[in-house]
C-alpha cells in the first residue's frame, strides 16, 4: 500500500465491496469558483453522486496525505483558505515531503484516484493547449496525464479560451481516445459545439463501460476523455461568450499572467464578465457529468 495515501473508510468499504466509486477534484474547488459557489458545487456534486447510489470520493493533498474522499470540513477549508497550493503531477511529490495542501488539477486526481483504483472521474472541463501555445508552450498537464493514467475523464469538454483544435490533435498524437456522449462534436464547456469532431460517439452508459472494458482487457495504458455536452437548457449564449473570452484572454496578456494563474485567472474573469451566469452554467455541467460518470461506474 502507498504510505502516503489516505483512502476514506467509505470510499475504502465501496472500493472492497464493489459498490461504485466516481472521484471529483479540488482544484475546482480552490480555484475554479469563488466561495460560496464552490462548497456548494462539491457538496451538490457529492450528492448527485450519492443520490444514484455511488460513492463520490473528492480528491485532494491535505497536509501532505494524498486524500481520497474529502470530509466536510475539508472541502470546507479547500474552499475558503487562501493560497493553496494548484497540485498538478509535479506538484504532488514536494507536497507530501513538506506535508503541504494541494488542490488538485485533473492531472492530479486521475493519478491519485488510479493509485486508490477509481476508474472514473467527473469534472468540468479538462486543461488544454492554450492559444498561442506554439510561443508559450502552454500546454496542461492534464493532456500529458490522460496519455499515461488509466482513468477515464468525463467532461463537458474544453473552454473556448484554450485551443480546441490543438488540445484535440494533442490527443490524438498521444493516443487517448475522445468519446461523444450523444454528440458528434467535441463540446466547448458552455457551449455544447465547438465545430470540432469527437473520434466516435456512443449512445449510451453500457457502451462507454464497453469500450473501457476493451481498453482494460486489451491492456491499453493511458486515461479516455468522456465528452458530454453541457445540457441545452444552460448552455451560454456562444456570441456573448466569444466577446468575454476574448476579453479576458486580452487581460491575462495585458497583466502578464502566465504558467498554472492562466486558467485559473480566466475562469474568475469569465464568472465576473457574464454577472454570475456563466458560474450557473459551470455548476450545471458538473452535475451532468457527474450523473453520466455514476452511471458508467455502475455498469463497470
Ligand atoms: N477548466 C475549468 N475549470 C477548472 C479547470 C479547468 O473549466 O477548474 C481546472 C482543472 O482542475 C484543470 C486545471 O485540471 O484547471 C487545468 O489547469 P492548467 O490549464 O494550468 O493545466
Ligand atoms: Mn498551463
Amino acid at each position: 500500500m502507498n504510505v502516503h495515501l489516505d483512502i476514506a473508510p467509505l470510499v475504502a468499504e465501496a472500493l472492497a465491496t464493489g459498490v461504485p466509486v466516481v472521484a471529483l477534484e479540488s482544484t475546482i474547488i480552490s480555484h475554479g469558483f469563488a466561495y460560496p459557489a464552490n462548497v456548494e458545487c462539491a457538496y451538490e456534486a457529492q450528492r448527485v453522486a450519492l443520490e444514484a447510489g455511488v460513492v463520490p470520493a473528492t480528491i485532494a493533498i491535505v497536509g501532505g496525505r494524498l486524500t481520497v474522499g474529502l470530509t466536510d470540513e475539508q472541502i470546507e477549508h479547500f474552499g475558503t483558505a487562501p493560497g493553496i497550493t494548484k497540485a498538478s503531477r509535479r506538484d504532488i511529490a514536494m507536497l507530501a515531503a513538506r506535508e503541504m495542501d494541494g488542490a488538485t488539477t485533473v492531472a492530479g486526481t486521475m493519478l491519485i484516484a488510479a493509485m486508490a483504483g477509481i476508474r472514473v472521474f467527473a469534472t468540468g472541463g479538462i486543461g488544454g493547449v492554450h492559444r498561442g501555445a506554439e510561443k508559450t508552450f502552454d500546454i496542461s498537464a492534464d493532456l500529458v496525464e490522460l496519455s499515461r493514467t488509466d482513468v477515464a475523464v468525463v467532461c463537458a469538454g474544453a473552454k473556448s479560451i484554450l485551443d480546441i483544435g490543438l488540445t484535440l490533435e494533442y490527443l490524438e498524437t498521444h493516443g487517448v481516445p475522445v468519446i461523444g456522449y450523444c454528440t458528434d462534436e467535441f463540446p466547448a464547456f458552455y457551449t455544447r459545439s465547438s465545430g470540432f469532431g469527437v473520434d466516435e460517439r456512443v449512445e449510451t452508459a453500457e457502451d462507454i463501460a464497453a469500450f473501457l472494458r476493451a481498453k482494460r482487457g486489451l491492456a491499453l495504458s493511458g486515461g479516455a476523455v468522456v465528452a458530454n455536452p453541457i445540457p441545452v437548457q444552460h448552455e451560454l449564449d456562444p456570441q456573448m461568450l466569444e466577446g468575454v473570452i476574448d476579453s479576458a484572454l486580452a487581460e491575462a496578456d495585458a497583466q502578464g499572467v502566465h504558467g498554472k494563474d492562466v486558467t485559473p485567472f480566466l475562469l474568475a474573469r469569465i464568472h465576473e464578465l457574464t454577472g454570475g451566469a456563466s458560474e450557473e452554467a459551470n455548476k450545471q455541467l458538473v452535475y451532468s457529468n457527474v450523473r453520466l460518470a455514476t452511471e458508467i461506474a455502475a455498469v463497470l
